[in-house]
């Protein structure tokens, strides 16, 4: 039977996918445990959130990683690649509100159908490291955790504002706030006090800015974003004492340009300042009390970019500004934040746009301090502040100075007169981990009138989230509505007590699943420290760059916590970040709302796994977006099917190879020629996916090398193997030439090998026609040979006396001493070395190539 009519099956992925992922659950393919032999390597993308559907522009993230995590487990590597659910959450909550669907009904749903959507997809993930954060075996260890930082002081209680929706009566999440008002009644939201829990990150910050300059393989992007939200800032603090009352002391402010203070002619307070909070209380501050109120109803953020109007209130006191002795008005201003320095600045018009603003508002005197280079600004014909360096003038013994040098000086003065200190202030702010939901981790703590606040032992947790509540979105947050949860007994006492009724920010959750994943099922600790020595830190982290800021700042700041506590030694948790691009459709970005969502299940149906992951890969590079196209899909389908075509149709070829390695045996040139594609080829992909994941590179190889191997064997589906080989439009030609099939096995071998990372489905099956068992997903990832993969033949000048008399063709694997040899043996180069007498041969190598240059006399 000729073997160019062989009938192979034709690819239809939708029957072998099934197949495999069966295989790999049933043989547990991608279970690990620790292995002291072999390097570890832990590959994490950020866990979902269950929202219902995932679609094509949430799996690229989890498609990236698997391509990573394949071919490390190729490349010899223990492999941890888990997957879990950021389980907790408002959306479940705000579901149960709009349908009466119990958000654990409505997650753990969710959660279902979003596993089968991945295993369809045929992510290779530890299932049995499964987590969900809603269950109370993880949760527990939240509540541990909390416990743990309140005994160190990095948990604490204060009063702070939340949302508040005077309708509905209820505290509103900030998401729940659209345009001002309440997402439900849409009545205006009101600012209200409550206490609230905090972790201490701003212990860190100092450590959190420094380590980061170490993070090496993060996108520069994101470091920046962290600095700027930790956001260190160095400056002085200065006291203005209070006019009148020299005893009270006076109001420090904060300023980053104490070289202005000549020019400080007014105070501006928070609204949020506890002298302003005292002076409202005064009988008499009605019109104080009225405006503060207006104030912190303003849109928080809207306040702090300065996006509303500046407003002021005269407080009608007046303090001295310490280095002119002058007294100055002290206002009240909307766009001075409480949370930021002290909660004070010295009002400078002259240098800072927002104080000239508010002068020229309130006719507020102008004073100009410093002077820029050859410009004489006049307060009079300014139309903005000079914010700039310049010369300082109207200072006093500072006049004359520059900027840089009086900061320096007016900073020593201060401090030597008792006036103040030089400080650092950060942006970053304690974490306000408290929210007045249910669907979260309750807060382990009661409330006893005797005894206080008492942390709920160890021992009794978890705090188990009771399973009823009313969800109408109204009233006090649901816990607090349900008296079976809140009336409990003090651990101390024993008297009656309540429970707390926050729940924990989801973040607290997601800042340390990833040691969880390390350790799942322990049930006497979050995690065994040894076993996140093993596993730690996680080397492959990839997710969007919405992330940049909370949950990669959280994360690192708990990895410390979890080093105070002896439990890890790590500083860092995520060694390399990758941030993936959005998946667009028609340049929109893909979402439920938008309606534009292509779901990877029709996708899967219609063209199959694999060629949805080949084709997300392929598109572009991994931090790039993706503008999604059916058409480009099905190139990818297109693609795959004829590698299918290919090695189906050489399976029985290659398996009856007798000879195993191409290196030993005579090859024509174009049997040298595939094998050269080969080796480049392996050495490129290798390149490309490690460590620079460039996946889309990698996949062009590929092709090329495809199309090389279509190239040897003849034309499109015919595969006359040997043909171009040997002249021999047969099979038996094959057979009479060995070489060829063992070029050919070595070809076909590598590209299955390769093309497996990112169509595992296909790979396998073809592996296993290829006569191999065990699985592609375990078999070692080829390797290749530097000077197979280099060009094979270099064309060599040879100078004589700098000019260039003749070019060879070599070896490329020919050394430099046998240059020299062929050079003097050529027969131009003779020709003008005839009489003469060589005194030096030298062979220069360089990118472009190597030259021999020879100086003879
Ligand atoms: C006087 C001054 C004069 C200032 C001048 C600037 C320019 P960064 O760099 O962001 O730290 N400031 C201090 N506390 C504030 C608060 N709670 N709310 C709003 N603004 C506040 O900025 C520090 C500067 O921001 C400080 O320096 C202060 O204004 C203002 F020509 O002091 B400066
Ligand atoms: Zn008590």
């Amino acid at each position: 039977m000729g073997y160019n009519f062989r009938i192979v099956r034709e690819y239809r992925p939708q029957a072998i996918e099934r197949k495999w992922q069966d295989r790999w659950r049933a043989g547990r393919a991608f279970e690990v445990s620790e292995d002291s032999d072999r390097p570890k390597f832990y590959c994490l993308e950020m866990f979902a959130y269950p929202s219902g559907h995932a679609h094509v522009g949430h799996v690229r993230n989890y498609m990236i990683g698997d391509v990573v995590a394949r071919m490390k487990r190729m490349r010899g590597f223990n492999v941890l690649h888990p997957f879990g659910w950021d389980a907790f959450g408002l959306p479940a909550e705000n579901a149960a509100i709009q349908n009466g669907t119990h958000p654990e009904t409505w997650t753990l749903e969710n959660i279902a159908h979003m596993k089968g959507q991945l295993q369809r997809l045929g992510i290779s993930y530890a299932w049995e490291r499964e987590i969900a954060t809603c269950l109370p075996e993880y949760y527990r260890w939240n509540q541990w955790l909390f416990l743990k930082m309140l005994e160190r002081d990095l948990a604490y209680r204060r009063r702070s504002s939340v949302n508040w929706c005077p309708s509905c009566n209820t505290v509103l999440a900030n998401e729940q706030v659209v345009d001002g008002g309440c997402w439900r009644c849409g009545t205006p939201v009101t600012v209200r006090e409550l206490e609230q829990w905090f972790f201490r990150i701003t212990r860190y910050a100092e450590e959190l800015l420094d380590a980061g300059i170490r993070l090496t393989d993060w996108p520069d992007k994101v470091l920046t974003m962290q600095r700027n939200w930790i956001g260190r800032s160095d400056g002085a603090r200065v006291r203005f004492p209070l006019e009148g009352v020299a005893d009270e002391g006076g109001i420090d402010v904060f300023t980053t340009r104490i070289d202005t203070i000549y020019g400080a002619t007014f105070m501006l307070l928070a609204p949020e300042h506890p002298l302003v909070q005292r002076w409202s209380g005064e009988t008499g501050a009605e019109a104080l009390a009225g405006t503060l109120g207006r104030f912190q109803a303003q849109d928080r953020t809207a306040r702090l970019t300065g996006e509303v109007e500046k407003e002021g209130f005269d407080t009608g006191r007046k303090v001295i500004n310490p280095f002119t002795g002058r007294a100055v008005p002290v206002w009240v201003a909307n766009f001075v934040l409480g949370e930021y320095g002290t909660g004070a600045v010295m009002g400078v018009p002259a240098h800072d746009q927002r104080d000239f603003e508010f002068a020229r508002k309130y006719g507020l005197p102008i004073t100009v301090v410093v002077q820029p280079e050859g410009q004489g600004l006049s307060a009079d014909a300014m139309r903005e502040a000079w914010e700039g360096a310049g010369i300082l003038v109207g200072s006093g013994e500072f006049s004359g100075l520059a900027s840089t040098e009086a900061i320096e000086r007016m900073t020593a003065a201060a401090e030597a007169r008792g006036l103040g200190a030089r400080t650092v202030e950060y942006r970053l702010k304690d974490w306000g981990i408290s929210r007045q939901r249910y669907w979260g981790t309750p807060i382990p703590v009661v409330y006893c009138d005797a005894c206080g606040m008492v942390p709920v032992p160890t021992d009794e947790l978890p705090v188990l989230l009771p399973k009823t509540a009313a969800f109408s979105g109204r009233g006090d947050s649901p816990l607090a509505q349900i008296p079976a949860f809140v009336d409990t007994t003090c651990p101390e006492c024993g008297g009656p007590a309540r429970r707390e009724t926050d729940t924990m920010d989801t973040f607290v959750d997601s800042s340390w699943y990833f040691f969880r994943f390390c350790d799942p099922h322990n049930d006497h600790l979050p995690f065994d420290p040894e076993r996140v020595a093993y596993w730690g830190p996680v080397d492959f982290y990839s997710g969007g760059v919405e992330h940049a800021i909370l949950h990669l700042i959280y994360s690192r700041f708990i990895c410390r916590v979890f080093r105070e506590l002896g439990m890890t030694v790590l500083d860092e948790p995520f060694t390399r970040l990758l941030t993936q691009g959005m998946v667009l459709k028609a340049g929109q970005v893909m979402s439920k709302s938008k309606g534009n969502v292509v779901d990877p299940d029709d996708m899967i149906q219609r063209y199959g796994a694999d060629a949805l992951r080949l084709y997300v890969m392929f598109v572009a590079p991994p931090e790039k977006e993706i503008e999604w196209t059916d058409a480009g899909l099905e190139g990818s389908y297109r693609f795959l099917a004829r590698v299918w075509r290919l090695v189906a149709q050489l399976a029985e070829t290659v398996r009856s190879a007798d000879v195993a390695d191409p290196g030993g045996v005579d090859l024509n040139d174009v049997e040298r020629s595939l094998r050269r594609k080969t080796h480049n080829t392996v050495k490129r992909v290798t390149n490309d996916l490690d460590p620079r994941v460039h996946l889309n590179t990698a996949v062009s190889a590929l092709m090329e090398l495809v199309n090389d191997l279509y190239g040897f064997c003849g034309r499109n589906g015919s595969l006359r193997v040997g043909r171009e080989a040997d002249s021999q439009g047969s099979v038996a030609a094959v057979a009479q030439r060995p070489a060829t099939v063992a070029v050919l096995k070595e070809a076909i071998e590598a590209l299955v090998l390769m093309l497996s990372p990112f169509a595992p489905h296909m790979c396998e099956e073809l592996w296993e026609e290829l006569g191999h068992t065990g699985g592609v997903a375990a078999a070692p990832w080829p390797h290749y040979q530097e000077a197979v993969a280099r060009a094979e033949q270099e064309v060599v000048p040879v100078q004589v006396n700098g000019k260039i008399r003749a070019r060879l063709t070599v070896d490329a694997d020919a050394d430099d001493d046998r240059l020299r040899e062929l050079a003097l043996a050529d027969p131009q180069v003779a020709r003008h070395l005839e009489g003469r007498k060589v005194t030096k041969i030298v062979v220069a190598g360089g990118q472009a190539g190597r030259l021999v240059s020879i100086v003879a006399v």
